[in-house]
């Protein structure tokens, strides 16, 4: 079962992880360079059934992320709220208001101009993939802004006309842009490889949450890859996923015994109902889940 391999993981991190202070001052056991490896053919998609996970959320995560946007407004009024606690905390710095998450939501969907100064989490994943900034001399020193690089879209071309390329590869890891990031990027760089009519990817995660990010960031870089491959008429490959400082956060304890005392069960199956026009263009709807029966969802906290 394809998820035996993140269930060795989490007891091989759990057990002899390196136990140390991190920057959220919960505390993690962390092992560095993990590598997974998931078949995608035939609609097979690495989503966890050790637990109930989210993929619709994360799902429209990612079609967020290929919009460009960086603004949660869009996301809060799809009621996904992973976003959020950034904004919300700079919000309470900021003002010292004591406002909870409902009410602060609610305020960035009713007034476009309190998102529009509070709901941006500057230019994270979206920006960079298709929008990120280049400069032009301008004379005298100055410089002006250039036309944007789409990742994406460039990628997507390189795929179809220079499948053996070896750089078929995007990254949200923008060096000079990181200070302004609410988080910087984690599932920060993309490959892919052709190879008998498949197209394979893989990603490397700098920093992994096992307990909730990975679960997520799995399920995501599979559908991108569904997505990028029927763009490019190839069929699925495999997804390898690799990870730097792969950790457990301390207070995950209950969810490590929990998941590692349940058996996997049937393995699901991700389709894709339509072709759309360009990478740019699928939508929620056309993304469904079979075959799913996951044991119940375990709530953990998430470490700011
Ligand atoms: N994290 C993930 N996946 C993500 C994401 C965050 O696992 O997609 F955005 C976790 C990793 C880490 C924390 O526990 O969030 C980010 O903290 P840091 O920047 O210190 O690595």
């Amino acid at each position: 079962h394809f998820e035996d391999q993140y269930l060795r993981l989490l007891r091989e991190v759990w057990e002899r992880g390196d136990e140390r202070r991190d920057r959220t001052g919960v505390g993690t056991r962390s092992l560095f360079g993990p590598t997974l490896r998931f078949d995608l053919s035939d609609d097979r998609v690495p989503l966890l059934t050790t637990k109930r996970v989210a993929w619709k959320t994360a799902a429209r995560e990612m079609l967020w992320f290929l919009t460009g946007d960086t603004n949660i407004r869009e996301l809060v009024r799809q009621k996904v709220h992973i976003w959020t606690d950034w904004p919300l905390d700079r919000y309470r710095r900021a003002t010292g208001e004591t406002i909870d998450r409902d009410a602060f939501e609610a305020r960035i969907l009713a007034d476009p101009d309190f998102a529009a100064q509070w709901g941006d989490l500057g230019p994270v994943y979206g920006k960079q993939w298709v929008n990120w900034d280049t400069y032009e001399p301008a004379g005298e020193g100055l410089f002006r802004l250039g036309k944007p690089v789409n990742q994406i879209a460039e990628l997507v071309e390189m795929i179809r006309h220079n499948p053996t390329s070896r750089r078929l590869l995007f990254t949200g890891w923008n060096v000079a842009e990181l200070g302004g990031m609410a988080l910087p990027p984690c599932h920060m760089t993309y490959q892919y490889h052709v190879a008998g009519g498949r197209l394979s990817g893989m990603l490397w995660q700098r920093s992994c949450d096992l307990g909730l990010g990975f679960a997520f960031n799995a399920f995501s870089a599979a559908m991108l890859l569904r997505m990028l491959a029927q763009q490019c008429d190839l069929a699925p490959g495999e997804l390898v996923w690799s990870a730097g400082d792969a950790h457990i956060y301390l207070n995950h304890a209950h969810l490590v015994e929990e998941t590692l005392a349940r058996t996997p069960r049937s393995e699901p199956r991700l389709h894709i109902a339509r072709r759309p026009a360009s990478i740019f263009d699928y939508a929620i709807e056309d993304f469904a889940v079979t075959d799913y029966d996951p044991h119940p969802h375990i709530a953990a906290p998430v470490a700011v």
